[in-house]
């Protein structure tokens, strides 16, 4: 049997040649793309090459697009690649850009975003985005070509300690060293990705490994690892401290759901069900900066997002809530301030599908450790079997909420004659929420005034770098998430420094035709830079004011997509939607205030309580605000 396929494979690797040859005498470099699909795995095991291993455990994997760059180390994958046409290979111009552009692809779809890069350099480019899946619990495969094995330790051409520097930013990472583990290796991969606590993982490759012939079984129909086992099919939740949390909220008088990007990890189902809970119970409900979309950002208990730039009501409901309920959220130093000052009379319940996160920074009375969806299906369950909760138990906690509301902290004084990025946002909200677009951010004030401003009614809408704060990040995730919805109105608010640091991209959107919307909100500064120094440096602007920039419009004209400008108010609409009617890309040069300030703010080390307020909120204060 075994023979018999190597003769099989043999002769298609003599017609792929074959094809190949002719088709250079007519000088085209179109191949047999059916060639490696040919490949017949029901006759397994079949011997293959460890390139063609790759492709074949890729497609099995159900993978439809990768995202990547050659180079050396990585050429006899692409080899395998080109003679097949079941991946699509988005070709980025920067490593980084292909991990962002994975992260917004596995974001926007639930999969495993899937990148391939070359050794050294291609490898190290790849660090950052790694890094910022790993924060932000993105699963993501990433494939990293590696020199020869016989060279490895040598300091051979473009050779880098690829999993000793990826160790700590990956949720798992492989050397491969036998092609006959590669089939395994590639399936596992995918399996740890995707479960539990998302993550990225990497596999190094050497080019040996990938030339070497060796076995392909197929893609496992289970994968056992020993110390690995998956919670979300572990139906055991400790009812007990179900009973417990349930019982807490049931006597509460000043509760509050503390949400975040767990929901989003856990499903469309996790988020539906916490719909139920928040409507059965009538609990107030915030969101962290990734949890946003989990729970419609438009409905009526939503008090807005919480933390550094979260809204009055928002904070100011974790500072006095008595029950505190975190579902799929880490306490975040951005989100708690002064831990010794948050939330510091409430009882707390949290909920984590990582038991490392439970009791890690801030101390709680329910710790559950479990799937988003399975708890929240449990808790549900417990409430409606709850017999005399008190329908006004939390009335009075609402009236305060309204006051705290009444001070409007999101709103600002607007101008006739320059943009203010918050007008900018509010309008582009208007004018393109019926479409439900995906939107992505790069980092800094724009990305704040966005999770302020825009409605997210739906999960997996709202792509944006919390945990590292990754500026680039903003042009390839909004590719990504092009490639996965390609119907779909994809918007990237990025900051004028922020769009630079992957501006190169403009090249892949116009390759594919990806018709990505570019908003930069243009202040000629590191804005949120240049807050931090007026509020906290005595206004001694240090390397944040952006003296030279290009001119935007004729940089997109020179990448062949449509650059649009717009500094006045009055012509602010009609622009915007020359932008969204656009079939391609759309560079748009929005130029804002350059002095404006992202509100309210909790400075850094500082309590919920001690929240700044832009000067119109201000003027809304009145004397009784707390008394209720
Ligand atoms: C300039 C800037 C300003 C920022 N300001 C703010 C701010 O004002 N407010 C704010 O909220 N953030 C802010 N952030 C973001 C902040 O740094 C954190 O990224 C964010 O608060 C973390 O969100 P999260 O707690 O929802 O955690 P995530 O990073 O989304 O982590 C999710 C948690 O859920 C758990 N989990 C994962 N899957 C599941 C599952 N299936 N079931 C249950 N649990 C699961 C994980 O183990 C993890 O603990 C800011 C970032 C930047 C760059
Ligand atoms: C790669 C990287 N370098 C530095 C920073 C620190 N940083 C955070 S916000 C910011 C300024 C961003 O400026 P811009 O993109 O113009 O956005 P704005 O704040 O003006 O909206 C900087 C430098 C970062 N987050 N990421």
């Amino acid at each position: 049997m075994q023979s018999l396929n190597l003769v099989k494979l043999s002769k298609l690797m003599e017609n792929i040649t074959q094809n190949k040859t002719k088709n250079n005498k007519n000088n085209s470099l179109k191949p047999d793309k059916k060639a490696l699909d040919n490949i017949d795995l029901i006759n397994k095991p079949l011997s293959l090459t460890g390139a063609q291993i790759i492709v074949k455990a890729l497609i099995e994997e159900g993978v439809d697009t990768i995202f990547g760059y050659p180079g050396g180390a990585i050429l006899p994958f692409y080899d395998a690649l080109f003679m097949q046409n079941k991946i699509h290979h988005i070709l980025n111009r920067h490593e980084q850009a292909s991990t962002h552009a994975a992260e917004g692809y596995a974001r926007s779809t639930g999969k495993v975003g899937v990148i391939t890069v070359t050794s050294g350099p291609g490898a190290t480019n790849a660090i950052t985005g790694l890094t910022d899946a790993y924060m932000d619990s993105i699963p993501l495969v990433c494939i990293s070509g590696q020199v020869a094995t016989s060279i490895i330790g040598t300091d051979g051409f473009q050779e880098a300690d690829v999993t000793g520097l990826t160790r700590s930013c990956t949720k798992y990472n492989y050397l491969v060293k036998d092609v006959n583990d590669l089939g395994n290796i590639i399936h596992e991969a995918f399996h740890i990705a995707r479960t539990n606590r998302p993550g990225p993982v990497l596999i190094d490759i050497p080019k040996d490994v990938q030339n070497a012939h060796g076995k392909y079984l197929g893609k496992p129909s289970t994968i056992n690892r020993q110390s690995y086992k998956v919670l979300k099919q572990q139906v055991s939740i400790d009812h007990s401290q179900i009973d417990q949390a349930v019982e807490l909220m049931k006597n509460a008088q000043r509760p509050v759901f503390y949400v975040g990007g767990g929901l989003i990890n856990s499903g469309q189902k996790a988020c539906e069900l916490l719909r139920q809970l928040v409507k059965a119970t009538g609990f107030p409900i915030t969101q962290t900066l990734m949890g946003l979309g989990a729970f419609p950002t438009s409905d009526h208990h939503f008090l807005g997002m919480l933390g550094m730039h979260g809204t009055y009501e928002a904070n100011m409901a974790m500072y006095e809530c008595d029950v505190m309920i975190n579902l799929g959220a880490r306490f975040d130093d951005r989100v708690t301030g002064r831990v010794s000052g948050f939330s510091p009379n409430s009882k707390k319940i949290h909920v984590d599908i990582d038991q490392c996160s439970i009791n890690k920074i801030i101390q709680v009375d329910v710790g559950i450790v479990g799937d988003a969806e399975n708890v929240l299906e449990a808790m549900l369950d417990r409430w409606h079997k709850l017999k005399n909760v008190k329908q006004d138990n939390t009335k009075e906690w609402w009236q305060k909420i309204a006051k705290w509301r009444d001070i409007k902290s999101l709103s600002y004084e607007n101008c006739s004659k320059t943009i203010k990025p918050e007008y900018a946002i509010e309008r582009l909200n208007a004018l393109t929420k019926n479409q439900k677009p995906f939107v992505s951010t790069d980092v800094g004030q724009h990305q704040m005034w966005s999770a302020q401003y825009i409605t997210f009614d739906e999960p997996k809408k709202w792509l944006t770098s919390g945990g590292l704060g990754t500026m680039g990040y903003g042009v390839p995730s909004a590719l990504g998430a092009q490639v996965a919805n390609p119907q779909s109105l994809v918007i990237c608010v990025s900051g004028d420094a922020s769009f630079m640091m992957n501006m190169q991209e403009l090249a892949t959107l116009k390759q594919y035709n990806l018709p990505v919307k570019i908003f930069i909100l243009n202040n000629r500064y590191m804005g949120m830079v240049r807050q931090w120094q007026e509020l906290i440096y005595e206004k001694r602007e240090s390397q944040s004011y952006m003296e030279s920039l290009p001119d935007f419009v004729l940089l997109a004209q020179s990448f062949g997509i449509l650059g649009i400008e717009c500094d006045n108010p009055q012509n602010l609409d009609q622009k915007i939607l020359q932008m969204i009617n656009h079939q391609g890309p759309v560079l748009f040069n929005c130029v804002v205030d350059k002095s404006e300030n992202v509100f309210p703010m909790i400075p850094a080390g500082s309590a919920h309580n001690e929240i700044l307020l832009g000067s119109q909120a201000k003027s809304y204060v009145t004397k009784d605000i707390n008394a209720v």
